[in-house]
């Protein structure tokens, strides 16, 4: 039977989506596998597949892709400053008075969620900014451009807490919580959030090694270490590179503590109200730490992502560095 998610779909995408597989979902009731990655709603299904119908992409165009909890926010707002950075006054920045969700907008939760067709709109001024989850495979008229995709990738372990814990802050209360061990069980098979986790990563991984003019692979682990060099790589890869003199005037700098967590978690607009379908905006600042799954996974949980790591991205030459090392009274 059709729930009321799946009721409010208009004919057109009723029935396609009635014919996919379901799952009872992470942040609605029911989510849906199509070409291969679970979308978290009904809604959301049919944003992408307009999107894929709509979009025509520009060879100008930059999008922002990666899985949720990767660093989207963080990625954004560095790719935002970056590219607007002769518009704004770094004392005067949208970033201090927009949350950057609302500044480079999402596809499929955003845009083509809410019926804006950037296509026809004079609001996106070029290089047009966007942002998404969708699979690289799935991408539309934007694998045959020369558009620029930046992608960030965590590792898995830091990712699903941090995904855990969103999910349960932005769950309707009719829904329940999700305990710890379900939610680990559904990641590692897989289910949810845009994934399986290591197909979407692998996807944009393998077209960074196969077309690197057009897709640029960043981790956040190595972001967190060195800011301002993945900034650099950032900016020259979206032909955005700084002048000496911008480098001597430590725009860089500048740029990466506008983008900073301390600086973003604790702006007045990122601590109240929401951003798309309805979520909190506070709930995207959480602690931004590497290594954190370490105070969540017990040994058997890390054993079974550590193998499933193994066992997915082994031979592709995309490795995750185990950070903290195991606790000692673990061996
Ligand atoms: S979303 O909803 O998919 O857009 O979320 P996303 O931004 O990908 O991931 C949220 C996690 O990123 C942390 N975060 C940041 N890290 C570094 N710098 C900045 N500016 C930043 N903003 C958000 C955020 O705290 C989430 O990680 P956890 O581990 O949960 O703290």
């Amino acid at each position: 039977m059709a729930d009321h998610e799946e009721k409010n779909l208009s004919n057109e995408y009723k029935e396609l989506l009635l014919s996919l597989p379901k799952e009872r979902g992470w942040i609605a009731r029911h989510e849906y596998q199509y070409q291969g990655f679970w979308c978290p709603t009904a809604d959301t299904f049919q944003a992408i597949v307009n999107f894929q119908k709509h979009f025509q992409a520009r060879d100008s165009d930059i999008v922002v892709a990666s899985l949720p909890k990767s660093g989207t926010t963080w990625l954004k707002a560095l790719t935002f400053a970056t590219v607007n950075r002769h518009r704004f006054d770094i004392k005067n920045h949208p970033l201090l008075t927009s949350n950057c969700h609302n500044l480079v907008r999402f596809f499929e939760l955003d845009l083509y969620a809410n019926n804006q067709f950037p296509d026809f709109s004079s609001n996106f001024p070029e290089p047009r900014l966007f942002a998404t989850h969708i699979p690289f495979p799935s991408l539309g008229t934007i694998k045959e451009s020369n558009c620029k995709i930046v992608y960030v990738c965590r590792n898995p372990f830091d990712t699903f807490v941090s995904f855990w814990y969103f999910v349960n802050k932005s769950r309707p209360q009719s829904l329940g919580q999700l305990s710890l061990d379900e939610a680990f069980d559904r990641y590692c098979q897989g289910i949810g959030g845009y994934g399986p986790f290591w197909d979407n990563i692998l996807g944009y991984w393998s077209e960074s090694l196969k077309r690197p003019n057009n897709v640029l692979f960043f981790k956040y682990e190595d972001m967190k270490k060195d800011v301002v060099y993945h900034l650099k790589r950032l900016a020259k890869f979206i032909d955005c590179s700084f002048s000496e003199e911008e480098e001597c005037n430590g725009v860089f700098e500048d740029i990466a503590k506008l983008c900073s967590f301390d600086t973003m978690k604790k702006l007045e607009i990122n601590k109240t109200g929401t951003f798309v379908m309805n979520l909190e905006k506070k709930s995207l600042f959480r602690k931004a730490e590497v290594g954190d799954w370490v105070n969540y996974f017990t040994p058997e949980m890390e054993e079974r992502m550590s193998k499933l790591i193994e066992e997915k991205f082994g031979g592709s030459g995309l490795t995750f560095k185990r950070i903290p090392e195991l606790p000692a009274e673990w061996n």
